[in-house]
């Protein structure tokens, strides 16, 4: 593919409501995001990506927008957001802006509007349908936040329809003016300097059958809501073309639904965006349903297979977003080697396992330290709009309730959400104040201040991987070399060579509590990067220590 700034970059995701709040209100912010741009940049951050930082009523915090337009009041204004473009700049960081176009809120002013009666201007800018002849809703889909998908409003005598919560509905994108407005907002943006979008939840704006009754699956007869139907590529064309392409902007959509084979048209030479964020690797634990109270086993097998599939495919033709935790998911140390002590180890066997696959590698603020998931105490505690959801919705399908909350809290979303931990001060110095969501009492010992001076912390060795990749000897390799899985049927081990111009680099991670002897396919000369002290080896034969992770160049 042709070479374009952002291969050789490291993104950091921002998470403003939990970052860093500077007036003690107990909600992070803007100018608190300004005030860490030179902890970001000593980490080696090229791009940031802010989660959304619109107007919104944030009940579903901030992925439900009520103008495009203008900032949050709680998270600053537009100046400051304009300041933080000038001063991440000014460091050599560009920022991404987060997009979410599926739907808007219910506050915003075109829903507004469009509620009031069927023959406004914009009555057919959301999704609106007549009740059955019963008065129930037009049909069984359930929303990915649980419940109908449809929403009565008494204004109209109709259904609304929300694939999200029901302050989230739909934008009606089969309406041209609706794309239209959509396109202006976005140029808009671009104007301003932002270098692109991380685009939210956008295989989720065509619809097809979403009018009549589909195959349930679940005991209440519904079936949850489906992303990536057909046609949407002109949609996903279009909004490219008036958009994105006329700024040569980075577009990393959230793109869940596509499968490989349709990974070219999403990303090829001609795709729709610059990387996707891929589910398979992250949601092993979650089925078709998408009930976190139903999770299903899976091993490292399946995580390798799901990892060598996108990246064999990514070989041939583009480009990949790597990552391992987000705002929407549990902690990696938790979800993929619960087994183990959360230590430093682990942490860095993670972070190598997947920052010198092919691709662009995310870091989700404070995935660096090795925060870990929080263990609340009672569904009080929660924030997360769809943990709430989760957890009745176990309730209502018979689980105990003690049960229920043990399930939902593994798979909670405010895992990720307690407050950056930057230090062993109250609420971790996230705040002065009282935090929205309570801080993670693990603070005490990981925190960013003993993270920097601590050379052997999780944060130098992401600061380690990140110099590797973009000034170090291995960097044309580890950026445009190709992926090649090793040891494929190793039930412990992942393992895999980078290759350019027949030049390898080995990476090699150990998922085993034991130690694990391997034969490699080449003679490893140099040892680039490693959790260990030193790795045993004797030619081509070596042996891992447990959760070892290792790098080598090889001949
Ligand atoms: O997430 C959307 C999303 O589609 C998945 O995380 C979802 O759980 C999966 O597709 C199930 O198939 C995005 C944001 O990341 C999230 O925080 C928002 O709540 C959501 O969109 C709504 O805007
Ligand atoms: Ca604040």
């Amino acid at each position: 593919m042709t070479q374009k700034w952002w291969q050789d970059a490291v993104v950091y995701q921002v998470y403003p409501k939990s970052f860093q709040d500077s007036n003690g209100d107990g909600i992070g912010d803007l100018q608190g995001v300004i005030q860490k741009l030179d902890y970001l940049q000593d980490l080696g951050i090229r791009i940031i990506w802010l989660s959304p930082v619109y107007a919104s009523p944030m009940d579903d915090n901030g992925y439900d927008i009520s103008d495009y337009r203008a900032i949050a009041a709680e998270f600053g204004t537009m100046a400051d957001m304009e300041e933080l473009l000038t001063e991440a700049k000014m460091r050599g960081m560009e920022i991404l802006m987060d997009l979410v176009i599926n739907h808007s809120s219910d506050e915003h002013a075109w829903f507004q509007e469009s509620r009031q009666n069927r023959t406004n201007s914009k009555h057919d800018w959301y999704i609106w349908c007549d009740p059955r002849e019963d008065g129930t809703e037009p049909n069984n889909l359930r929303s990915i936040f649980g419940g109908s998908c449809w929403e009565f409003d008494e204004a109209r005598g109709q259904y609304y329809f929300h694939s999200f919560s029901k302050k989230q509905p739909d934008l009606n994108w089969e309406n041209p003016e609706v794309r239209k407005a959509l396109y202006d907002m976005i140029n808009w943006w671009l104007e301003k300097g932002i270098a692109g979008f991380r685009v939210d939840a956008i295989t989720f704006i065509k619809k097809n059958d979403h009018y009549a009754d589909v195959v349930p699956d679940a005991p209440d007869g519904t079936a949850v809501v489906k992303p990536n139907n057909p046609g949407i590529g002109e949609f996903l064309m279009e909004l490219k073309q008036e958009t994105f392409d006329r700024y040569d902007a980075l577009t990393v959509a959230e793109a869940p639904g596509v499968p490989l084979e349709q990974m070219p048209e999403f990303v090829g030479e001609e795709g729709y965006f610059s990387m996707l964020i891929e589910f398979d690797h992250v949601d092993l634990d979650i089925d078709e349903s998408g009930r976190w109270y139903r999770l299903q086993d899976w091993n490292l097998l399946d995580f390798k297979r799901a990892i060598a599939g996108s990246q064999e495919m990514i070989n041939r033709i583009g480009w990949s977003a790597l990552y391992l935790e987000n705002h929407d998911q549990p902690r990696s140390l938790n979800k993929f080697i619960p087994e183990a002590d959360h230590g430093v180890r682990t942490a860095k066997l993670l972070a190598v396992t997947y920052f010198l696959l092919r691709g662009t590698p995310f870091i989700y603020q404070g995935q660096e330290l090795g925060m870990t998931n929080v263990s609340y105490t009672s569904i009080e505690d929660y924030n997360d709009l769809s943990t709430i959801d989760q957890y009745q919705a176990a309730v209502r399908e018979g689980i105990a309730e003690e049960e229920a909350f043990a399930l939902v809290a593994r798979r909670s979303r405010d895992n990720s959400r307690t407050p950056m931990q930057w230090s062993e001060e109250q609420h971790g110095g996230f705040s002065s104040g009282h935090p929205w969501l309570a801080a993670n009492p693990n603070y005490a010992i990981i925190n960013a201040e003993q993270a920097v001076s601590d050379e052997a912390s999780i944060f130098h060795f992401y600061k380690q991987l990140t110099a590797l990749r973009r000034a170090s000897p291995y960097k044309e390799i580890l950026v445009h070399g190709t992926f090649e899985h090793v040891n494929e049927h190793h039930p412990y081990v992942f393992s895999y060579k980078r290759i350019l111009r027949g030049k390898v680099v080995m990476v090699i991670c150990s998922f085993s509590a034991k130690s694990e002897k391997l034969k490699l396919p080449h003679n490893p000369v140099v040892r680039i990067i490693g959790n260990d002290e030193k790795t045993e080896a004797e030619g081509r034969k070596i042996t891992l220590k447990p959760y070892e992770a290792v790098v080598f160049e090889c001949e």
